[in-house]
């Protein structure tokens, strides 16, 4: 199928094939050196600790029929009720459950073996790679190590003056800039950069629908290759404005940001406990950590990451 011009014009510019070797498979992970993750670790200063994940159950953001995937199902397989089994284990009872999971379904990695196109994955390995097996490049366990670094907030429903973002409003690199001037922050190399739009609170108290999205318009892909950042993560389906403007395809910035710079994307984040907590200290700025699931091929992962102060 035809790739889009403009999508495939931006990703030959803000390509980053054979920057970091011809074996890369961390894409702007790299961006995160050693002294970047000792000078994190100096931002924790009071100890606070800030779950960024969705619950893991039923009522999770997917609709099977709109997006082909599943809430996680928890059950448990030992526990001490009636008819259960293996919980007596000679002189102590216990539990144990279970868990049917799409890696998708919830606050996630997309991994860059996520999407492509022109059948080619990240830094140039064939999709066909990517098989009944899983990810043999560019999966989300490609890098050892998780994900430790500094996190930046950048809370644009709140400069704008907004609970959230209205249905496809696209944010743009300007209003990027705009948010950091306000908030007193500047992003980095090596930062991951956390989007809040307000969108999946405001889906949460039934004041929106995930029908239609705000996010990052396809532009700000620009804006993230300028800054080196590592990663950037939002409170939406999928980091960028679901329906980008001016005849966009869908998925414009994944298919840039994925495929042609390395640069993963966290999904579905829960950014609003965290936002009220900047805005009434002022600190934008964080110790950040997202490590994935360590599933060798998987090309996306579920994922608890923490802000601490
Ligand atoms: C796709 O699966 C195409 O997108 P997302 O990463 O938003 O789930």
């Amino acid at each position: 199928m035809a790739v889009h011009e403009a999508v495939r014009a931006l990703g030959r510019e803000l390509s980053n094939w054979g920057r970091w070797g011809a074996e890369d498979e961390k894409g702007c992970f790299n961006h995160i050196t050693p002294d970047k993750i000792v000078e994190a670790g100096k931002l924790i200063r009071s100890g606070k600790i800030f779950s960024l994940s969705l619950p893991l159950d039923l009522d999770g953001p997917q609709d099977v029929r709109r997006t082909g995937r599943m809430n996680p199902v928890h059950r448990m397989i030992r526990y001490g009720g009636e008819g259960a089994y293996g919980h007596k284990m000679g002189e102590f009872c216990s539990a144990d459950d279970t868990a049917l999971l799409d890696l998708q379904s919830s606050t996630q990695w997309d991994a860059l073996s996520h999407l492509w196109y022109d059948d080619t994955l990240y830094n140039g390995f064939p999709a066909s790679s990517i098989t009944a097996h899983g990810a043999a490049h560019c999966a989300v366990g490609a890098w050892k190590a998780g994900v430790v670094s500094r996190g930046v907030l950048l809370d644009i429903a709140a400069h704008i003056g907004v609970s959230h973002l209205e249905p496809d409003f696209a944010i743009t690199p300007e209003m990027l800039d705009a948010t950091e001037a306000a908030q007193g922050v500047k992003v980095e190399a090596g930062d991951v950069v956390l989007i809040r739009t307000g969108l999946i609170g405001a889906w949460r108290r039934g004041e929106a629908t995930l029908d239609r999205q705000p996010g990052l318009a396809f532009q700000c892909a620009r804006w993230l290759h300028e800054r080196d950042v590592a990663a950037v993560c939002a409170d939406n389906s999928a980091v960028e404005v679901l329906q980008q403007p001016d005849g966009l395809p869908l998925c414009s910035f994944h298919m840039v940001a994925l495929r042609d710079m390395g640069l993963m994307l966290g999904e579905l984040y829960l950014l609003d406990e965290l936002a009220a907590d900047c805005a009434a200290d002022g600190v934008y700025a964080f110790f950040f950590t997202a490590a994935p699931l360590p599933f060798p091929r998987a090309v996306g992962s579920p994922v608890n990451p923490l802000a601490i102060k």
